[in-house]
């Protein structure tokens, strides 16, 4: 067997022209090499990584793709047709750039989806919420007969869901990183939940970030609209037909909450839909969430009992706000999805009513301004618990009176909470960092929270 390095190819040792090259090797790439050799093209990968994830189904599927390994590289770029990037990998990086420069076309893998897709497309952007709204709206539609294929950013490559049966409607959860390379999407129903600071290593600053987004409304659909968020309001567009939805009051046939004498409704103008205490999911984010979800199922015409079906049921994804245990009346929440500043905020936010908060926090902050944490914190957290290469970091947005310590791992985070929590405290994993400097993605974060907290015993 071939070792990593080994796989490095130069371009001596292979032909001088590809229809396709494929950047980047991980999901999105192995599911674009998929797609064009059904359709018979000649294409080659390269990645940065000298071992990505997707090598080894390469090497034993595709025998036949020439994969370049170790960098990104330009000479591989300049002898194809057109490139297809992949959401991990920046226009901006150099051999892309000198690509573009040489007039060689990069689109990504969405782009590749919408010039093939014949269905209507529902699509979810936004800083927060995206996967939550995504599979709400998706098991709305599937609660209404309609056959729903649902992937993206959410986890199943957008390619994949083209090898299935025509559905009714595609539900697609759409990162900034893949709306930079997409083109010909014109979905059905669009909406951007909210926007507050993510990938500024990635964005020269929050306007390139939310222009990426933007790139959700393209085409002629129906905007549907945060009528409670600055920057999404923004981007209305008064030739396109909209829908708003908002914590407020709804007006004409908008969506909002209307609170009368048996509590607050979830409504569309002054049509009930479920009272907000019936929602699987908690806290006011998630109200929001549920409209949203609501607006964007009511453009394909579910029912709203099918609707308030799905959301008496739903209660939220895992790594989400999820309580994972009840220790000695001490609760325990792993929210390791919470990779920004603004989902720690809504994290806590949300939860604050439970009682006082122990929080863990940090990892790699991806280039954040941390400070919107430190009024919040110093509101409703007692304790803060400090991991990751950018505890420091958080560390220093927290005001003096907040007692804070740091922590080498997991284990050691849960075993102080433990020490420091009595009965009615809260412990809330909330990063506000992403997790890739210390473990593979939030998933397995989240699980070895769960694990530790696990080893705790009741007393
Ligand atoms: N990478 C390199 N060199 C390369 C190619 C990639 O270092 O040559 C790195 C990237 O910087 C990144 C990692 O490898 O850190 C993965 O990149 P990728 O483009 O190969 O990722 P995929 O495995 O194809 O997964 C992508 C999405 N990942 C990203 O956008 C980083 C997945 O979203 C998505 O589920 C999948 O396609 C299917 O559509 C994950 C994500 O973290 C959940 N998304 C970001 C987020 O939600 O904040 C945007
Ligand atoms: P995304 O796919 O955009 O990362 P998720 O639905 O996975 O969003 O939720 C991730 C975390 O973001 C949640 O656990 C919560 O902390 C926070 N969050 C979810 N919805 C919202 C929202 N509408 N506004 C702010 N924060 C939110």
């Amino acid at each position: 067997m071939l070792c990593a390095t080994e796989k490095k190819i130069t371009m001596n040792d292979t032909k001088q022209h590809f229809d396709v090259v494929i950047v980047g090797l991980g999901k999105t790439g192995l599911s674009c090499v998929r797609y064009l050799l059904s359709r018979g093209l000649d294409i080659a990968v390269t990645d940065s990584r000298i071992n990505p994830p997707g090598l080894s189904t390469l090497e034993t599927e595709f025998t036949s793709v020439s994969v370049f390994l170790g960098e990104i590289s330009t000479e591989i770029l300049l002898s194809s047709d057109q490139i297809i990037l992949s959401p991990g990998v920046s226009l901006n990086n150099d051999a892309v750039k000198r690509a573009i420069a040489n007039g060689i076309p990069v689109i990504g893998d969405i782009e590749l989806f919408c010039q093939q897709v014949k269905a209507p497309i529902i699509a979810v952007s936004g800083s927060n919420g995206k996967s939550t709204v995504t599979t709400l709206v998706a098991e709305m539609t599937q609660q209404a007969g309609l056959k729903t294929c649902v992937g993206g950013n959410l986890g199943t490559p957008a390619l994949e869901l083209l090898n299935e049966d025509v559905p009714d409607v595609y539900v697609l959860e759409l990162s900034s990183f893949q709306l930079e390379t997409t083109f010909s999407l014109s979905a059905h129903a669009s909406v951007i939940l909210n926007i507050s600071p993510d990938h500024m290593d990635r964005y020269a600053n929050s306007d390139e970030y939310a222009n990426a987004k933007k790139k959700i409304y393209l085409g002629n659909g129906l905007m549907v609209i945060n009528k409670d968020d600055d920057v999404v309001k923004a981007m209305e567009d008064a030739s396109r037909q909209t829908i708003y939805f908002t914590l407020g009051k709804p007006e004409g046939h908008n969506f909002g909450l209307i609170k009368d004498n048996d509590g607050i409704w979830l409504c569309q103008g002054n049509k009930k839909i479920i009272k907000q205490d019936e929602l699987g999911i908690k806290g006011e984010h998630n109200v929001a969430n549920a409209l949203a979800a609501i607006a964007l199922a009511s453009t394909i015409n579910v029912p709203f009992s099918a609707m308030a079906e799905t959301l008496k049921r739903f209660s939220g994804l895992e790594h989400r706000c999820q309580r994972v245990a009840t220790i000695n009346k001490i609760n325990w929440f792993n929210d390791s999805k919470a990779t920004n500043v603004g989902a720690c905020i809504a994290s806590i936010k949300g939860l604050c009513d439970l009682g006082k908060i122990i929080l863990i926090a940090g990892g790699d902050s991806k280039g954040a301004d941390l400070s919107s944490l430190g009024p919040i914190i110093k509101k409703y957290v007692k304790h803060v618990l400090l991991l990751g290469v950018d505890a420091k970091k958080v560390a220093n947005v927290i005001d003096s009176t907040v007692m804070c310590d740091f922590v080498v791992d997991m284990n050691e985070a849960v075993n102080a909470a433990s020490n420091l929590a009595e009965a009615g405290d809260l412990v809330l994993l909330a990063p506000a960092c992403a997790s890739l400097d210390m473990y593979e993605n939030y998933q397995q974060r989240g699980d070895a929270f769960v694990a530790a907290v696990n080893t705790l015993e009741a007393y």
